[in-house]
């Protein structure tokens, strides 16, 4: 099963990480370098059972990515809350009040004004991936901002026009706006790979992610990375390939023993697919009820606490 990767990567980083000190204070076991395949073909997904992950929040979550959108309003909306503690611990530390998360995020939903002041997140993946700034000379010393630079219709353009190119790729690593992130990308780089040709031809997705929480991050990037390579997968007529998932810091964090536990102690059971119902008009008109999974009966839900 697939999914003993995910197991054995877990297992490996709780026996053999280093134990440091991170920025959250919280602490980790950590590994540097690892890599996991899963291969996409026959609407496969690396969605693990043997916990249950709720992969319509990763999928809402990449859909927002694909709308440029950096507030946490819109995912709010439609009941998403991973991105809450960021927005949360800011407005907490600067105004003193120490709000309950419930009522921050009901106040960012009903009060447009509220969101636009605490509810942003800075220039983060959506803004990066569909609005990647560029600035031009005005011709007199100074520059202005010029035309945003979508980086996700651009490859989907050039899978479509020059399939064996090894430029696909979708960044999110802007060096001069890290500092304005709340969170600086995390899933950094996703590369785009062509192999076979023809009715044959599979789209190959690579992604690096530079820090992973493996108990937490990792089953939901991995269903994202799916979402996103099936999506261009269709869009440009290719079958879905494989899966390429590289971490360079691959860490537990230390307050997730008992997640780590329960979760090696059992065994992965069934293979969910995921479905697209239908042929969006571009990248950017998906909507959540075009997506499905099926056969999904995991084991059940491992709470704990998230680092911020
Ligand atoms: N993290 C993930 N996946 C994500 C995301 C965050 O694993 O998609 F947004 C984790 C990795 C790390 C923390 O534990 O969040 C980010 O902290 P840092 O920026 O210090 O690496």
């Amino acid at each position: 099963h697939p999914e003993w990767q995910y197991l054995d990567l877990m297992r490996h980083i709780w026996e053999h990480g280093d134990q440091r000190m991170d920025r959250t204070g919280v602490g980790t076991r950590s590994v540097f370098g690892a890599q996991l395949r899963f291969d996409l073909g026959a609407d496969r997904i690396p969605l693990l059972t043997t916990k249950r992950v709720f992969w319509k929040a990763a999928a809402k979550e990449m859909l927002w990515f694909l709308t440029g959108n950096t507030n946490i309003r819109p995912l709010l909306q439609v009941g998403v809350t991973i991105w809450s503690d960021w927005p949360l611990a800011k407005y907490r530390q600067q105004t003193g009040d120490q709000m309950d998360q419930k009522d921050f995020e009901a106040r960012i939903v009903e009060d447009e004004a509220f969101a636009a002041k605490w509810g942003d997140l800075g220039p983060v993946y959506g803004k990066q991936w569909v609005d990647w700034p560029t600035y031009e000379s005005d011709g007199e010393g100074k520059f202005i901002a010029g035309p945003g630079i979508n980086q996700v219709a651009g490859v989907v353009e050039s899978l479509r026009t020059n399939p064996g190119s090894r430029r696909h790729i979708i960044e999110g690593w802007n060096v001069a706006e890290l500092d304005r992130m709340a969170l600086p990308p995390c899933h950094k780089t996703y590369q785009f790979h062509v192999a076979g040709e023809g009715d044959a031809a599979r789209l190959n997705c690579a992604l690096y992610q530079r820090s992973c929480d493996v108990a937490l991050g990792l089953p939901f990037n991995l269903v994202g990375a799916t979402i996103l390579t099936r999506m261009i997968a269709q869009q440009v007529g290719y079958q879905p390939g494989e899966l390429v998932w590289m971490g360079g810091d691959t860490h537990l964090y230390l307050n997730h023993a008992h997640l780590v536990e329960e979760q090696l102690s059992r065994e992965p059971d069934g293979e969910p697919t995921f479905a697209i119902l239908r042929k969006a008009e571009d990248i950017f008109s998906y909507r959540f009820e075009d997506f499905e999974v099926r056969d999904y009966a995991p084991q059940g839900v491992i709470r704990a606490p998230v680092a911020v």
